[in-house]
């Protein structure tokens, strides 16, 4: 493929080469981080999936080994699709994954560490008793909607509990099996929850979260102190969605605070309002929290993936708990990714008048980190767009875009912006009034991004909960050749978006602030960082 390649990304996770789609079975071990994630060996494209392999110390510099799962035995001879690990007891880990066997079923397979004393996990051996978990004619599961086992969790009575993702018609399912030995699996009665109408349930993930504060807690606690988390990503909306709710361990059921079957789709909270699919969590017990990692496909054309020769990356690694309000997740970077700042700028507090805009100098703005917080003047909360209805969110922000001037908003950054802007991403806030209250709304606007058309140039929103009378409206954007990963609200809302710039690339790139509205706001902080970039399974 070719050398010269503007879109390959400094710090975020990817292979030197082919098609990347899930993160696998994410772990800890004997202090190395350990990812596996689903693999094309042969090319650009998904197929031929294996389970590739990296490790890390620190979550950000990441180091490639051989594989570690592929097709090797009848079941899983077709593919070797995601999974999850489990520490098991004596601080033995194992992988549970989705195998295509010959017939084409999707199975559910077991292996060990070839040796448990290498921090690395270089080797795995197949358990014997595979599959371990099959769909059979008298469990009346659907053979080609049967996957994706989660990390397993202890229950009280000693036995395992572990989900597989399914569907029956168009009712999405999580099949709950439980296991003495994690070898011999029996399906439950009831499974632990499942939704109508939502379709296929893949990459489900089931974990508790504490009521109060940050840390993150095993995955098999379950007591007063904490909430429990449903994560599923929806094959036909291709979306990750996560419910809050209680796990009654008597009846093995999840119970969401608001489910599916209770909200519109849409009320329903997201990890991510961009691209982003078929993430999962891990418990770091070293430093007690959990992690989240999450795929990002490409934008671009399938032609245009092939020429570049690669295909997916995944996010920054974010720390994630549940919020003071119990009502939603908060997601910020892991603080490590902080390691790579250098060329620190930080501007002093400013009012940005309406149509100003402000360049951001001294940062390499095409590999940078930006903070930037707004506040907006009581006095001026009147100027604000009346709403007689709430729309879609991401609707209106392709509707408005960065361009229609309203009294509060858009403001924001312009990132990957030539010279002239003749391409510029934007990601902002807009603030309406609705039913007395104020709400705000927060975009990425990729229409603009780049000349080439071929590329997906959809918007991305979300309303996200700021009092902004109250609160600051904060936005953390990291910017790496084709990623823009936005958190507004200290990590209330994440949008990922995929950009190729073609006059915004490497140098040439610039970063503004920019207040398109027509009352001022004030920038009551901003600071910015060139990121270095970060060892990426290759050459630093
Ligand atoms: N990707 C895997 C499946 C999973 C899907 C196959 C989600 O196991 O359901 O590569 O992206």
């Amino acid at each position: 493929y070719s050398t010269n390649q503007p879109y390959r990304t400094g710090y975020h996770f990817q292979p030197p080469k082919n098609w990347i789609n899930d993160p696998n079975g994410p772990l800890i071990y004997k202090g190395v981080y350990h990812l596996f994630y689903q693999y094309n060996p042969k090319g650009a494209q998904w197929g031929n999936i294996v389970w590739a392999h990296s490790v890390s110390t620190d979550l950000i510099n990441w180091i490639p080994l051989d594989p570690a799962i592929f097709p090797s035995q009848p079941s899983d001879i077709n593919g070797c699709w995601s999974g999850s690990t489990t520490i098991l007891h004596g601080n033995k880990p194992s992988i549970l994954y989705t195998g295509i066997n010959k017939l084409n079923h999707q199975v559910q397979n077991l292996a060990y560490p070839k040796d448990f004393s290498d921090p690395f996990l270089r080797e795995w051996i197949k358990s014997p008793e595979n599959p371990v978990i099959e769909p059979t004619s008298e469990n009346k599961i659907n053979a080609s909607s049967f996957r994706d086992p989660t990390t397993g969790w202890l229950g009280k009575d000693g036995k395992w509990r572990g989900i597989v993702g399914s569907k029956r018609s168009t009712r999405g399912i999580a099949i709950l099996y439980k296991s003495k030995d994690f070898v011999k699996w029996k399906k439950s009665k009831h499974p632990l929850h499942s939704a109508k109408g939502t379709g296929m349930w893949e990459c489900p993930d089931f974990f508790p979260v504490l009521k109060n504060g940050i840390k993150g807690v095993d995955t098999s606690l379950n007591d007063d102190y904490v909430r429990h988390v449903l994560k599923v990503s929806l094959d036909d909306k291709k979306h990750d969605y996560y419910l809050i709710g209680s796990y009654d361990e008597e009846k093995d059921r999840f119970v969401p605070d608001r489910g599916f079957e209770e909200v519109e789709i849409e009320e329903v909270f997201r990890y991510d309002y961009g691209k982003y699919y078929a993430s999962k969590t891990f418990f770091d017990y070293e430093k007690n929290r959990r992690i989240l990692l999450g795929w990002v496909n490409e934008s671009s054309s399938i032609p245009d993936d092939i020429k570049k020769g690669w295909s997916g990356i995944h996010t920054i690694p974010r720390t994630i708990w549940l919020h003071e309000s119990g009502k939603q997740l908060v997601q910020w970077p892991v603080v490590e990714i902080e390691k790579l700042r250098v060329n620190h700028v930080n501007l002093p507090t400013k009012l940005l008048k309406g149509a100003e805009l402000l360049q951001i100098n001294g940062v390499t703005a095409s590999q940078a980190d930006v903070e930037i917080a707004f506040e907006v003047n009581k006095n001026t909360i009147g100027e604000a767009e009346v709403l007689e209805k709430l729309p879609d969110p991401q609707i209106l922000c392709s509707q408005k875009g960065t361009s229609v001037k309203s009294g509060l908003g858009p403001f924001g950054l312009f990132v990957f912006a030539s010279k002239g802007l003749q391409e510029f991403t934007s990601v902002f806030f807009r603030i309406f009034g609705f039913q007395n209250k104020n709400i705000v709304l927060f975009c990425s606007d990729q229409s603009r991004s780049s000349l080439n058309k071929d590329n997906d140039l959809t918007s991305y929103g979300t309303f996200i909960d700021v009092d902004v009378l109250h609160e600051k409206l904060s936005l953390r954007t990291l910017i790496d050749h084709s990623v823009v990963e936005s958190f507004g609200g200290e990590g209330k809302a994440c949008i990922t978006a995929r950009v190729y710039p073609t006059l915004a690339v490497n140098d040439k790139a610039l970063i503004y602030a920019f207040n398109n509205g027509t009352t001022d706001v004030k920038i009551t902080s901003l600071n910015a960082w060139s990121m270095k970039k970060a060892r990426l399974n290759g050459k630093l």
